[in-house]
């Protein structure tokens, strides 16, 4: 047999800001990423201090789902799609973070695109917070190193589990949550919690403190979650970037080690209900003192999540030595060097297939407990030709390859799978640099960095090919 099992969750990924658009219509509120410039590989998207007169937001209008959303979903069940992932704004549901009441405009537009996804028998997968919390829960409320969060995120999370809970089974908490680890990188601070680390005197134990919150309101939600219905569902979300030891050099193995303990750490907490044992003897040896209520641990024993929702796109290997200098070839990890066995992207992202089966055996290892890869996918500039053809054989060449190993942890290695979503199924902005350019659809849409483009939508050649792989249950490669 070399298909995968028939309720396996082919479909594909986007979050709400990325694509939706209509930043101020239906009652929405202005989010974190509404004040987040464009950028490129180089070049850090700025933060500014509300919105700037000339700036370019490319969020604003992102690739126009917002009123597309219909012909997209369309196209979606013509590729096959069993499931679509995408986020809930929650500045469409409560458009300041800290109202009573829920906005209804906004309320109503998630129904309407789960309607239409379910009228294709597509499953929505939704994130809870995919990067864009309300700005005002910033400025008044300093985002999430206040307590306070955790009971607004509760209420909004109450309000659309209860009012999709015949619509929605799957859900997840936070999307990517240990990207700030990363605390260096203003960015990721901001986007996963509205706070900038470097701001504070000692930023690491401010991250810390913020990630306590999170996990509580995390446990909360799910315990919710599953009184509201308990067929539901409810996973966390995780950057998986495996770091591998440079040599078999034992100081750079037990590197490699300690460094992917600062990613299980998010997994360990979510998935087994407590902090483990390495991170509360690193708290203590570094005198970190993180504030907790008498209740969180109760609280995180029991909102442990039902599954490992996670992203995949590249690995990267860590050296002692570099490590020790302070050196790192790639600004995220410290003590990085480039791999000689594989490419990368022309964003630098390392391209290695193989990490992805290392991955998953490794947390099924860890978990035992289902994995859901939830994104996964090329970021390229794909040309169009003269007869408006795509071919981006390129994207087809990777997704391939990730797709083969991913069939081998399950079929061979006994893997607990329960679908994969390819990000960026519609063309959308990037994240990380805000660029349209850096596309990973099957769909092309027609905007571009300058800010022309009509928003049509066209297939590209992995469209195709996509379709064929669902519809053979990853027979046909
Ligand atoms: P972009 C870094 C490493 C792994 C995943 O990213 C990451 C990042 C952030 O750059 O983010 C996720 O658009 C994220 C998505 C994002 C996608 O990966 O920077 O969940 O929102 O768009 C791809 O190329």
């Amino acid at each position: 047999m070399s298909t995968l099992p028939a309720g396996f969750l082919w479909g594909g990924a986007v979050a709400a800001h990325q694509v939706e658009g209509g930043w101020k219509e239906g009652g929405k509120g202005p989010s974190i990423v509404d004040v987040l410039t464009g950028g490129a590989h180089g070049v850090e998207r700025e933060i500014t201090d509300g919105i700037v007169e000339g700036k370019h937001y490319p969020n604003h209008l992102a690739t126009d789902f917002y009123h597309h959303y219909k012909e997209d979903i369309a196209l979606f069940a013509e590729m096959g799609f069993k499931c679509f992932r995408t986020s809930i704004a929650w500045t469409r549901i409560f458009p300041n973070g800290d109202e009573q009441e829920p906005n209804e405009a906004g309320l109503k537009f998630y129904d309407d695109v789960f309607d239409e996804l379910l009228k294709y028998g597509i499953e929505p997968v939704i994130t809870l917070s995919h990067f864009e919390m309300p700005l005002h829960l910033v400025t008044q409320y300093g985002g999430w190193l206040n307590r306070d969060l955790i009971d607004l995120f509760v209420r909004y999370s109450e309000v659309v589990m209860t009012r999709y809970q015949h619509k929605v089974k799957y859900w997840m908490t936070f999307n990517e949550i240990n990207n700030q680890r990363n605390w260096r990188r203003p960015l990721f601070g901001y986007s996963n919690s509205g706070v900038i680390f470097t701001d504070h005197d000692k930023p690491e134990e401010v991250m810390y403190q913020v990630l306590h919150h999170q996990f509580v309101a995390s446990a909360k939600v799910v315990k919710l979650g599953h009184q509201i219905n308990p067929d539901f569902k409810i996973g966390c979300m995780l950057a998986m970037v495996p770091l591998y030891p440079w040599s078999c050099n034992p100081d750079d193995v037990m590197y490699a080690q300690k460094s992917m303990q600062e990613r299980y750490l998010f997994g360990d907490v979510h998935m087994r209900g407590a902090y483990p044992s390495y991170i509360l003897k690193e708290w203590a040896l570094r005198g970190f003192h993180i504030e907790m209520a008498p209740e969180d641990a109760q609280t995180l024993r029991e909102g442990c999540t039902d599954y490992l929702g996670f992203s995949y796109y590249m690995s990267n290997a860590v050296e002692y030595a570099s490590a020790a200098q302070g050196d790192g070839e790639f600004e995220a990890f410290p003590g990085s060097r480039k791999n000689p066995y594989v490419p990368a992207s022309d964003w630098g992202w390392q391209i290695d297939p193989v990490g992805l089966r290392y991955t998953l055996n490794a947390l099924y290892e860890r978990y035992q407990k289902p994995l859901f890869i939830v994104e996964n996918g090329f970021g390229a500039v794909d040309k169009v030709a003269e007869n408006s053809e795509i071919h981006d054989d390129y994207r087809i060449a990777y997704l391939r390859e990730h797709i083969v190993q991913m069939k081998k942890a399950v079929l061979e290695d006994g893997v607990d799978l329960m679908g994969f979503t390819p990000w960026g199924c519609l063309d959308c902005v990037s994240f990380g640099t805000g660029q349209y350019s850096k596309r990973y659809g099957f769909i092309y849409v027609n905007r571009h960095d300058d800010q022309t483009g009509d928003f049509s939508r066209s297939k590209k050649k992995s469209f195709g090919w996509y379709k064929n792989v669902i519809a053979t249950r990853g027979e046909s490669l």
